[in-house]
């Protein structure tokens, strides 16, 4: 394994660099694998004139940190296998990986050992995650002409935006806006983390909204919120009204998490106002079910009533730590996007009051109702027949070790379900697929769009009449043999 001066020499022209590194070397793969908490990037070659192998050691793909912590902070950038000299200086730049381009991060040097390698520390800064902002998908490193594999960086001490079923809001994520309603205050939670912040320890969260230069940004309003396992949740009740005061459009919302020693931005996001269906009397929409939008379905513009025996709403379970904190079954209409319709839901849900001081999850899961196959129709048999299935969501209510879960182990066994803890539902139990029901067609009931709800509802009807039927039949019968008798 020797190179020769000649080719060193070749290796740091600028413009030559590249080529004779190739070629001499025939670079047989690249990968990274984990030492410890590091990340290592191994540079291999099968050389013409020696018999190196490289072993398969399986790469990583993510790793925790904590900005600007000289150990939990810390990756490592490790090229082993260099054929180049003791002392040699090998540039290495940082980038995270975009669509179209790169952030370029930061420029390390790597000095290359007797044996051929370098372990490069580089401690990750907040200015550092700062030039890709809330993007920490793809980071990766070039050295010598060589490009590592992606790493993911998952930040402990993120601060970003989550609506009611723990999904994260805004730019960079799956759900770049929110709607909220001009009829109601909508609520949107604001997530600050950091494992190294002790219990009870206060943040304020500052929200704002993004204006360009020559316009300051406007200040919205502040909400105050605790640190508990590591994580405080502020709670907005976005009031479209009182926001209108502020600012005088929605573009760019984020907020401040401070504490009394670090202060966190979070991404951006877009909020997206509904103007609730006027209607409602006219139209008079009393089930979920005569919903036609998204929208007006998830903010139930005409304030829905009935659930039918579907839902009733109750306590479920009391959080004895906290005596204003309690689960109860929540009745609301939802949207199904897979048949793009209103139905209606229900779900375990801690009451708002408590939303954001306890650990426990605001929601631990739902019951998604999908009628399924065909009903048939009245005109052949006078029957509809007609099944569901019914499945679980555990939604945000996921965790990966029984440890994880919150709440004293006293109050809750976990449930261990499709690889993952849960904290314990009630409603699951209740929540399973059935059919096929066969119904009588009711006689004055439109037959076209016909709901599980409106077939309970057809059938109690149809049950009322018959017993009604039976019984004037009954008395109609005694009447009758009364009538005989005297005769
Ligand atoms: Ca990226
Ligand atoms: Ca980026
Ligand atoms: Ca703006
Ligand atoms: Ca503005």
């Amino acid at each position: 394994m020797v190179v020769s001066k000649n080719i060193m020499n070749i290796i740091f022209d600028k413009k030559l660099y590249k080529y004779p590194f190739f070629t001499i070397n025939k670079m047989v793969l690249k990968k990274v694998e984990v030492i410890g908490i590091f990340i290592i990037l191994n540079l291999c070659f099968l050389s013409i004139l020696s018999a190196t192998v490289c072993t398969d050691i399986p790469a990583i793909t993510n790793k925790s940190i904590i900005p600007g912590d000289s150990i939990r902070g810390r990756v490592i950038l490790s090229l082993t296998g260099f054929n180049l000299p003791d002392g040699t200086v090998l540039p290495a730049t940082i980038y995270e990986r975009d669509s179209t381009s790169s952030n370029t991060i930061r420029v390390l040097s790597a000095t290359v050992d007797a044996n051929g390698n370098a372990n490069v520390i580089w401690v990750v800064t907040q200015a550092d995650l700062d030039k890709t902002p809330n993007d920490y998908e793809q980071f990766y490193f070039t050295t010598g002409g060589f490009t590592s594999g992606y790493l993911k960086l998952i930040d402990l001490t993120r601060v970003y935006w989550e609506d009611a079923e723990g999904t994260p809001l805004g730019e960079g994520t799956s759900k770049p806006n929110f709607t909220v309603s001009t009829s109601t205050t909508t609520n949107i939670f604001m997530l600050s983390r950091d494992p190294r912040i002790p219990e009870g320890t206060n943040v304020t969260f500052e929200i704002w909204e993004d204006d360009a230069w020559p316009y300051s940004d406007n200040y919205i309003k502040t909400v105050y919120a605790t640190f508990t396992g590591g994580k405080a949740t502020g709670v907005w009740s976005v009031d479209t009204a009182f926001v209108d005061t502020k600012t005088g459009d929605y573009d760019d919302f984020y907020f401040k998490a401070i504490t009394s020693s670090l202060e966190k931005t979070s991404n951006d996001l877009k909020l997206i106002k509904h103007i609730s269906d006027p209607d409602c009397e006219e139209e008079e929409v009393s089930v979920c079910e005569q919903y036609d939008t998204e929208e007006e379905c998830e903010f139930d513009d005409c304030s829905v009533t009935s659930f039918g025996d579907i839902c009733i709403e109750e306590i479920t379970r009391v959080i004895s730590t906290n005596p204003y904190c309690y689960y109860y079954r929540n009745c609301f209409c939802g949207w199904n996007s897979t048949t793009n319709e209103c139905r209606p839901f229900s779900e375990e849900k801690l009451n708002d009051a408590c939303q954001g001081t306890i650990e426990q999850p605001i929601t631990l899961g739902f019951c998604n109702i999908v009628q399924s196959g065909d009903m048939g129709t009245c005109e052949d048999d006078g029957f509809l027949s007609y099944s569901w299935t019914a499945t679980w969501d555990w939604k945000s209510n996921v965790y990966n070790s029984a440890e994880e879960v919150p709440g004293t182990p006293e109050e809750r066994t976990p449930v261990y379900d499709v690889g993952k803890w849960h904290y314990p539902s009630i409603l699951k139990t209740s929540c399973v697929s059935g059919g096929p029901k066969m119904i009588a067609c009711p006689t004055s009931v439109a037959l076209s769009g016909f709901g599980i709800l409106q077939l309970v509802v057809a059938l109690i009807i149809i049950a009322l009449i018959y017993s009604a039927v039976f019984l004037f039949r009954k008395k109609a019968k005694k009447k009758n043999n009364k009538k005989i008798r005297r005769k």
